[in-house]
């Protein structure tokens, strides 16, 4: 394929609800759509940095200066075999994952759209729809907490994440366990412990939780390991793993018994696959995160999602968990069994609602 122009729409979009993490609260999230086009047939992608540099370095500000000088011109004009070869031409950009993830997932869309087949198709998918959970944000109160988590059991997820930080841990978590002994829960800290700060994460050892994620710097592969030792339950590492290398290195050093993909921290599609071969043939499951994507990267996520290693409900609710005005005119929703379809049309197999994506945009680019 050879790309001819590429647009850049810089969105900031308002959540149904705030949403708090172990490192802060937001209203709105922004993120950058990347349409790109080739003989009039447009592919679009979405990089989900978003406005503070909180989950990972990278801000919407930094891919967009990283997409218009650096990774769009390297691209344009070039003939490329296929969507991952976009990462040969981008190898010159040190890091920068989420913005050369939105434009490789661009390029994705538009090879499918072109051969008629779709995403989940083109990776190898193997089902139809996949299980689903939602990720619950810190709440007033533990009481409050099972009071959400009560909210989102009535509209049928079957799958609960809480995030926890220090001082709203345990508490948290056994609350939740109690209501419900035998929810699939789990906990994410974001990285908030430390090894010796993580000692007072014990108690959750008894509780029968899925996994642990993250609870330790994302630079900080070896305390994981040694953390992993004094707990039986699980530990997923997700803003550890950048790449398939971070991966075996993870599963070589027993940092973790589970992986979250993400295909905007690890960069795109191509190594997103590349992380669940691996751990698919390592015996190690493997679930989809989520990044309060917009329909574009919530279709991308589900496509990956019906991957065989996938064998953990992923990070990917209904559009209406997340926001009231998407910009695809596709909006996925929660099937009774806590599951979404994956999309069936041509590439993500969604199309972009053009005025609710006027409405989204905070500046859009022309390039070349
Ligand atoms: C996680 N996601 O698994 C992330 C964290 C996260 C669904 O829990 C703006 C940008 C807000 C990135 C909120 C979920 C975010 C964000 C949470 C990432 O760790
Ligand atoms: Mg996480």
């Amino acid at each position: 394929m050879k790309i001819s122009r590429v647009n850049l729409y810089h969105l900031r979009m308002t959540l149904q609800t705030p949403f708090e993490t172990s490192f802060g609260r937001i209203q709105t999230r922004d993120s950058i759509l990347i349409e790109a086009f080739e003989d009039g047939l447009a592919g679009y992608g979405e990089c989900v940095a978003d406005r503070d540099p909180g989950y990972s370095y990278e801000t919407a500000e930094t891919a967009w200066h990283v997409l218009r000088d650096f990774l769009v011109p390297a691209v344009l004009g070039k003939d490329l075999d296929s969507p991952a070869a976009m990462q040969v031409h981008a190898k010159f950009v040190r890091g920068h994952s989420m913005a050369k993830s939105g434009l490789e997932m661009a390029l994705w869309d538009l090879q499918g759209k072109r051969e008629g087949r779709s995403l989940c198709e083109m990776l190898g998918g193997v089902r139809t729809k996949v299980e689903v959970g939602v990720s619950v944000g810190i709440q007033e109160s533990a009481q409050a907490l099972v009071q959400t988590v009560d909210g989102y059991l009535a509209q049928g997820y079957s799958r609960i994440k809480i995030k926890i930080k220090p001082g709203r841990d345990v508490a948290e978590a056994q609350a939740v366990r109690r209501a419900y002994p035998n929810l699939r829960l789990q906990v994410d800290a974001n990285s908030a412990y430390s090894l010796e700060t993580a000692s007072n994460l014990l108690p959750l050892d008894d509780l029968g939780l899925l996994l642990i994620e993250q609870p330790l710097a994302e630079d900080d592969l070896w305390d994981h390991s040694r953390l992993q030792k004094r707990f039986s339950t699980p530990i997923c590492l997700d803003e550890s793993i950048l790449s398939v290398r971070h991966a075996r290195q993870a599963l070589e050093m027993g940092a973790c018994k589970i992986i979250n993909i993400k295909v905007g921290r690890v960069g795109g599609l191509s190594e997103a696959i590349a992380i669940h071969d691996l751990c698919q043939a390592r015996g190690t499951p493997v679930w989809c995160g989520g990044m309060l994507e917009t329909g574009v990267g919530r279709a991308a996520n589900l496509a990956l999602a019906s991957l065989p290693d996938f064998r953990l409900p992923g990070d990917i609710s209904a559009s209406d968990r997340y926001y009231a005005d998407d910009i695809t005119h596709q909006r996925f929703t929660l099937n009774p069994d806590s599951t979404i379809d994956v999309p069936d049309g041509p590439g993500l197999g969604v199309t972009i609602d053009s005025t609710a994506l006027e409405r989204a945009t905070l500046k859009s680019l022309s390039l070349p």
